[in-house]
């Protein structure tokens, strides 16, 4: 497959052939104005006119389709983005398996898959708000250049969702895209869609953790909706996901870099114990127990992503064909469910316990016992951070029931090891779990910022490797052009 050129004259550049499409274009070139309004006001606050080291997509081959330039953000060119359609492409699952891929929405399915790409696209911006006061407290050049990366890229992971909705879903779309801009993240009358993306992202340990947590919730979806029947919803999920994977670097790399600071702090000062809280904190690090709190809450807001473990919806979207399992192609069975089970943990009888459902109703379950598998494999490589440097501490995944707000345990107070606690017991234990106001304003007070390039802050090592292979001090964002 050679390089498959990214048309760059218009004001949007697309792969798509926009330049004949003229509906389309001027579709999108009349909501262009109100996402720039939107970026200005909901965008990176203070930086709009830094000028920042970014990746742009050249062509959407995976090797070789990013351009690194100085950008100012506002200026960046946000486009439509498509893999390559692929020659006789199959539905890959569901009643419609094995027959043509739908290139236009089936009447049938219309409500079902503007539903699914509203919810994916409402995610988008979310985040952006999120974290659009986290360049104020950058620990470096370099990590406040990947926040911005990340930024532009969920940006333009909103215009891949706008370009199906306007395309393919007439007046409604064009409602549903004008909404997309209105929605805020946190604000009481007009929030996001789901749950994670109403919470703060106060600090940048908590970005580090949402863009390993929560950005992988966002590769096991778009995994899912890569295999969907619907080929342009396929084709733009999958090249968004050659996007993501750096979003997850920064996550994982950013944690890892956190909990080697705070052992190498540790070991320096000779504590051994990471319960010394007071001690080590005073080292100007994070201790590791707040770090593992940290963890315990956006994997746990992460896991309400999944909705129920038992959906109709899921089971529906499965049975059209709209939105299948992680990695499809890669699974032996025959794609269809109607009959088989699958292990769901269920809350009976007050208890924890494994319960065969229905494999077609348990689909949210199953995406979400693949991801939890995903985290795990992260959280061994921070583990092993940590037992190189000689501390007995080991970060883990509390238990899926853990502080839930939708499905099965919402209606239940489980500690972290799966446990069942009584109401008033949890909220004894909370901040056991959690972090406490303590933890929060104690992370906070070091959230200074380091703009000096080459520098970090004392909380944080720096990374392995700069960003296009640029030197230790490379200047990633030329701040005074601000
Ligand atoms: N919050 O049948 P159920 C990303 C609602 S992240 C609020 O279990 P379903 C990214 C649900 O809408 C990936 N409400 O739901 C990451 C339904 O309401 P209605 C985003 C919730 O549909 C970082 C009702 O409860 N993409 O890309 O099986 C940075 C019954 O629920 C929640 C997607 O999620 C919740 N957490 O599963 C940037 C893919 N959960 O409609 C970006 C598209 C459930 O009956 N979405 N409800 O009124 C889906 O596939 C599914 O809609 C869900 C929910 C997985 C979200």
């Amino acid at each position: 497959m050679g390089m498959i050129a990214v048309d760059y004259d218009g004001l949007i550049p697309n792969n798509v052939g926009l330049g004949q499409d003229v509906r389309v274009k001027r579709a999108l070139e009349k909501w262009h104005p109100g996402y720039i309004g939107w970026w200005m006001d909901m965008g990176p606050e203070g930086f709009q006119n830094a000028l920042v080291y970014l990746r742009t997509a050249i062509g959407v081959d995976p090797k070789g389709w990013a351009k690194f330039d100085y950008v100012r953000m506002p200026e960046y060119r946000w486009g439509v983005l498509l893999a390559p359609q692929r020659d006789e492409r199959k539905i890959p699952f569901g009643s419609h398996k094995g027959e043509d891929a739908w290139q236009e929405v089936p009447g049938e399915y219309r409500a079902m898959l503007r539903r699914l790409i509203v919810i994916q696209g409402d995610t988008e911006p979310a985040s952006v708000e999120q974290q659009r006061h986290l360049g104020k407290t950058a620990p470096s050049l370099y990590d406040m250049r990947n926040l911005f990366q990340v930024n532009v890229e969920e940006g333009r992971h909103l215009w891949a969702m706008v370009y199906l909705l306007q395309k393919y879903f007439g007046a409604d779309g064009r409602e549903e895209a004008e909404a997309l801009l209105e929605r805020r993240s946190g604000d009481p009358d007009t929030p996001r869609m789901l749950g994670a993306f109403n919470e703060k992202t106060p600090d940048w340990l908590s970005f580090f953790m949402f863009t390993y947590f929560t950005d992988r919730d966002g590769k096991m979806q778009l995994e899912a909706l890569a295999q969907s029947g619907f080929d342009p919803l396929s084709r733009t999920c999958r090249f968004m996901l050659t996007e993501e994977a750096h979003h997850m670097f920064v996550g994982e790399t950013g944690v890892t870099r956190v909990v080697q600071r705070t052992c190498e702090a540790m070991k320096e000062a000779g504590i051994t114990d990471p319960y010394e809280v007071d001690k080590i904190r005073k080292l100007g690090v994070i201790d590791l127990p707040t770090i593992q709190k940290k963890a315990n809450l956006h994997f746990s807001l992460t896991l309400d992503l999944f909705g129920n473990e038992i959906s109709t919806n899921a089971a529906n979207a499965f049975h059209a064909g709209l939105k299948g399992r992680f990695r499809e192609d890669r699974l032996k069975d025959d794609h269809q469910l109607e009959s088989g089970s699958y292990p769901v943990l269920r809350l009976i009888d007050g208890q924890i316990k494994n319960d065969d459902a229905p494999a077609l109703s348990a689909l949210n379950m199953r995406l979400r016992d693949d991801y939890v598998a995903d985290c795990q494999l992260g959280v061994d490589r921070w583990n092993k951070v940590i037992a190189d440097l000689g501390i007995p501490f080991e970060i883990k995944l509390p238990h899926v029931a853990f502080h839930r707000h939708i499905g099965e345990f919402s209606r239940t107070n489980a500690d972290v090891e799966g446990k069942i606690l009584a109401p008033a017991e949890w909220t004894h234990r909370r901040t056991d779990f959690l972090p406490s106001e303590a933890d929060k304003d104690f992370i906070e007070s070091l959230m200074k910022p380091q703009f000096e390039p080459g520098k970090f802050a004392s909380w944080i090592a720096p990374p392995k490797v700069g960003i296009d292979n640029k030197p230790g001090d490379f200047e990633y964002v030329k701040i005074a052009e601000a």
